[in-house]
């Protein structure tokens, strides 16, 4: 079957199968997006293992973290389908060329934030994801799957984490309500800019490669967590929110601070790359071991 046949089946594209330029170029943007987030990703909570406040808790951490770096590598080869080079996508990151999810531009200054990143971003991260395991891309679906498992459990984990807080002392009490008072707007603004101002939206939902649009996912994950906090006992930063009998209304969102941080003017852009090349640097002796058994057939 040709392209739009498959499309029109809602049957899956494959990497042999033919595709319009533009097509694979989105995938591309959207896949390394998506990859490089999730390493750059690592950094606020990897803050905290050393600092965590007990053995489980710290076990925990390090898993999830460990997670957050398979997840770029299962994207990373979902996007060397396509015919890139993990390695040329890498330098684009790291040249400013290619983007990281704004959310990770925002520091971690607590342990609450540890359970408030757990509850809010990867919950927006997984109302965002769910749809992406139909994308109409074979390899990118299928990634999607296992990494959706993945982060409803962290997910839970932070809710536990922000539970435990809010029925603790006064304090964890307090470090817990500034922890959510602080991530809730940047998490609504992980799902990109409003409808109209998206240029992307309209081609990759007619290719499949989006299924809803950022508005309507961000409505979602408004009315998923709104009763969540509620739970928690804790309120949400918008004096504006209110329930319509279908939806939680929210309040006017700082698009302004939104388009800052992606020029690279956020709190922790700076750091964030700076301590993401340093990596790179570091690892160079792990990657030429690699090549060196490679290239003698040991691997
Ligand atoms: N941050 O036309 P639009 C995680 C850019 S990691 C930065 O709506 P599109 C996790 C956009 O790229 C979560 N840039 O774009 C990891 C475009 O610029 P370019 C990451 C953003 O692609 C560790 C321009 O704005 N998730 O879960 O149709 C620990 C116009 O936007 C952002 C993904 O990457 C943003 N927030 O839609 C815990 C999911 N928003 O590229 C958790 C996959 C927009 O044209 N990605 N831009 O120069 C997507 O679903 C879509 O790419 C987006 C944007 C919804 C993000």
């Amino acid at each position: 079957m040709d392209f739009d046949a498959l499309l029109a089946a809602d049957a899956r594209i494959e990497p042999r199968d033919r595709m319009p330029d533009g097509y694979r170029r989105t995938l591309i943007r959207q896949i390394a997006q998506h990859a490089h987030s999730e390493i750059i990703g690592m950094q606020p909570e990897g803050d905290w293992i050393t600092r965590a406040p007990s053995l489980r808790r710290k076990a925990i951490l390090l898993a999830k973290v460990q997670d957050e770096a398979g997840h770029g590598l299962y994207l990373y080869s979902a996007a060397e389908t396509l015919g890139v080079d993990r390695a040329d996508l890498l330098d684009l990151l790291h040249s400013g060329r290619q983007r990281y999810s704004s959310i990770f531009n925002y520091p971690a200054l607590g342990w609450a934030d540890v359970g408030t990143i757990g509850w809010l971003v990867d919950g927006a991260a997984i109302v965002n994801q769910v749809p992406i395991c139909r994308c109409s891309y074979g390899p990118y679906a299928r990634a999607m799957v296992r990494i959706c498992k993945e982060e409803s459990f962290h997910q839970r984990q932070g809710f536990e984490l922000l539970l435990t807080l809010a029925h603790g002392t006064a304090g964890q009490r307090a470090m817990a309500q500034d922890a959510v008072d602080r991530w809730w707007w940047p998490s609504l603004m992980m799902f990109g800019p409003p409808d109209e101002e998206s240029p992307n939206t309209a081609q990759s939902m007619a290719w499949g490669i989006k299924r809803h649009s950022n508005d309507e996912l961000r409505q979602r994950f408004v009315d998923m967590t709104v009763p969540q906090a509620e739970v928690l006992g804790l309120t949400l930063p918008d004096r504006d929110l209110s329930f319509d009998g279908e939806h939680w209304r929210y309040g006017e969102i700082d698009w302004a601070e939104f388009r800052a941080v992606l020029r690279g003017d956020g709190p922790c852009n700076a750091e964030r790359i700076a301590r993401r090349r340093a990596a790179h640097d570091d690892g160079a002796w792990v990657r030429e071991a690699a090549d060196a058994y490679a290239a003698k057939g040991v691997a």
